[in-house]
Formats: C-alpha cells, sequence, structure tokens
C-alpha cells in the first residue's frame, strides 16, 4: 500500500512540473500592438463571422477506424490570415469574449454536424473545447440544449472537452453544469490529462466519460520508461473507473505502435490526421479512417503510405 501510494505521489509530482514547465512558456506577456488589436476585433470579429473550426480526427487504436472529431478554433483574419487560438484565447479569457466565442463555437459544431448530415454523410461525435468561464455560465446546459435542438442533433454526437484546470475557481458550479450536461446525454473529456492542478482528484468528482493524455507524456513514449508507467497506470485507473481513454499528440509510428502495446483505446494526434478545414474532413468521414498515410499492420509493425516522412 505504501508503494503503491509513493508511486502516485511520484506521478503527481511529476505532472506538476510538466505543467509548471508549460505554463511558464504560456505565461509570457503578450502586450503586443497586435495582441491589443485582435483584442480590441475580437467581439465584432464573432459577429462578423472571421471564426471557423478546423477539425481534427480521433481514432480508435486497433483499427484506426475514427470515432470523433475535435473541432479546433481558427481566427481567419481579413488582414493577418488564419490565427491560431494561442494568439487570441488568452485575449479573449480577460473579457467576456470568451463566453460569446465559447456559444459562438457549441452553435457552430451543432450546424456543422447538421451540414453533415444533409450531405448524407455518416456523423461522428464532434468535441468543443470549453473554456472555464464559459464553464461557470448557470446557463450553459440550456445554451447547448438550444443549439442541438435548433439543428436537431441528438446530444450523443456533442462532446465538451473541458481542462482540470477549467473546473477549479468554481468547481462547485462546474461539476453541476458538468452533470446536467451529462445527464442530457453529452459525452465529458477531461483534456490536457495530466498537467492540471488537483490531479486525481478531479477523476473521482467530474463527471467524465474521456480522460485525454497530455500529449507531453507522448512525445517521449518510446524512450522514456517513466511516460510508459503513467501511460499504463492511467489506463489501469480509467478502466477500473469504466472511463475511455485517448491518447493525445499521436506523431509517429513508434508512439502509435507502443500504444498499441499499452492497450490505450483511442489516439489522435498529426500521424493519423492533422487539423482540417471543413472541405476537407468531408473525405474523411465518408472514409471514417485516415488517408493512406497509415494502414493497419497485418503482423504488428507499422506500414508508412508514400508520403509518409
Ligand atoms: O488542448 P487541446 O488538446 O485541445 O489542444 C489541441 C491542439 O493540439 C490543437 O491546436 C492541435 O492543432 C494540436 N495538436 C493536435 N495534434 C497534435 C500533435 O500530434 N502534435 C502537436 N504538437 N500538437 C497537436
Ligand atoms: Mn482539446
Amino acid at each position: 500500500m505504501a508503494r503503491l501510494a509513493r508511486f502516485w505521489l511520484g506521478c503527481v509530482a511529476l505532472w506538476r512540473a510538466r505543467r509548471q514547465a508549460r505554463e511558464g512558456q504560456a505565461g509570457k506577456p503578450m502586450a503586443s500592438v497586435r495582441s491589443r488589436e485582435l483584442q480590441a476585433r475580437l467581439d465584432s470579429a464573432i459577429v462578423d463571422g472571421e471564426f471557423c473550426f478546423h477539425y481534427q480526427g480521433k481514432f480508435d487504436t486497433a483499427q484506426l477506424r475514427l470515432v470523433g472529431l475535435e473541432a479546433l478554433l481558427r481566427w481567419d483574419h481579413p488582414r493577418h490570415g488564419l490565427i491560431y487560438p494561442n494568439a487570441f484565447i488568452g485575449l479573449a479569457e480577460q473579457t467576456d469574449a470568451i463566453v460569446a466565442l465559447g456559444n459562438w463555437g457549441i452553435d457552430a459544431a451543432c450546424r456543422q454536424l447538421a451540414q453533415w448530415r444533409a450531405a448524407g454523410l455518416p456523423l461522428v461525435p464532434v468535441a468543443v473545447n470549453v473554456s472555464a468561464r464559459q464553464l461557470c455560465q448557470p446557463h450553459l446546459p440550456d445554451f447547448v440544449l438550444r443549439c442541438l435542438q435548433r439543428h436537431a442533433i441528438p446530444p450523443g454526437l456533442l462532446e465538451l472537452e473541458v481542462t482540470e484546470s477549467c473546473c477549479i475557481d468554481d468547481m462547485a458550479q462546474a461539476t453541476q453544469g458538468l452533470r446536467r450536461l451529462r445527464a442530457l446525454g453529452l459525452a465529458i473529456s477531461l483534456d490536457d490529462y495530466g498537467t492540471g492542478h488537483a490531479g486525481l482528484s478531479h477523476v473521482r468528482m467530474l463527471p467524465i466519460h474521456t480522460i485525454k493524455i497530455d500529449r507531453s507524456f507522448i512525445a517521449d513514449l518510446g524512450s522514456s520508461g517513466s511516460d510508459a508507467v503513467i501511460v499504463a497506470s492511467t489506463l489501469a485507473m480509467a478502466r477500473g473507473l469504466g472511463l475511455q481513454v485517448l491518447a493525445e499528440g499521436v506523431e509517429n509510428g513508434e508512439q502509435l505502435a507502443q500504444l498499441r502495446r499499452l492497450g490505450c483505446p483511442q489516439v489522435q494526434g498529426f500521424y493519423l490526421h492533422r487539423p482540417a478545414p471543413v472541405a476537407e474532413v468531408a473525405a474523411l468521414l465518408a472514409a471514417g479512417a485516415p488517408a493512406d498515410r497509415v494502414t493497419v499492420p497485418q503482423h504488428g509493425a507499422m506500414r508508412h503510405g508514400a508520403d509518409a516522412q
């Protein structure tokens, strides 16, 4: 028992160290002229329809069948071109724009699902990332329900990704909102798992369906024994708790092979599918699998498609 406790304490210490390393990078001041310009235009950009989603596939590890999509926000800025969320989410979080943007995203994902359905494409659940501020809005479950109804989307096709740090500010409100959403039939994923503040207590308290193991634990999976132990122990814990597990940030065949060996059920990452604009996602939905870049091996080893790097 004492050994198990020491092991978990060790894991928690490692998770904390990685979070600090990551936050150190993300926490650099960004008060540049451009940042101020972007911040000032956030609200009108939402109204003017300058935001869009790119979608990235999630796959089952064994067969590489498409099991879901994650909607990733992009700002198609009329002067600066395509802007990635790390350049504007922090700015939006300083104002109410983050709530408006989050609400836009939930409606946009439902609308997109309805468009794919109208095009006769097979549908998979679409996951939207939710911010802390949005999660603490008491009206979030009602808003989500209205979006689903407006576009006639069954709740099982919408998933919300929350991070551990999303929930800390107002744990009671976050938990209550997530419970209602879960009761409506939405799936809830715990994103960037392992980098958050309180580690295991969130897994116990939040009504989550899936743990998404942070990509920092996947990057060195082939060479780092401790990362393999963390992934294996997370899988064992999730299995015991009846939770789904997805490994984020799979960038090469070695990582995929290792995740197969460890029995991780789902994967996401550049190796399988890069986030793509909506026009390209129809082909992925129709095929239900990544393009011919990766083929499922008959006997263990991966085969790379001709265009693999
Ligand atoms: O925090 P969250 O997991 O929602 O972050 C998603 C981000 O991760 C997106 O910006 C997406 O482009 C990026 N991403 C997706 N797959 C990979 C990958 O394989 N490697 C890296 N480095 N980033 C990825
Ligand atoms: Mn996410």
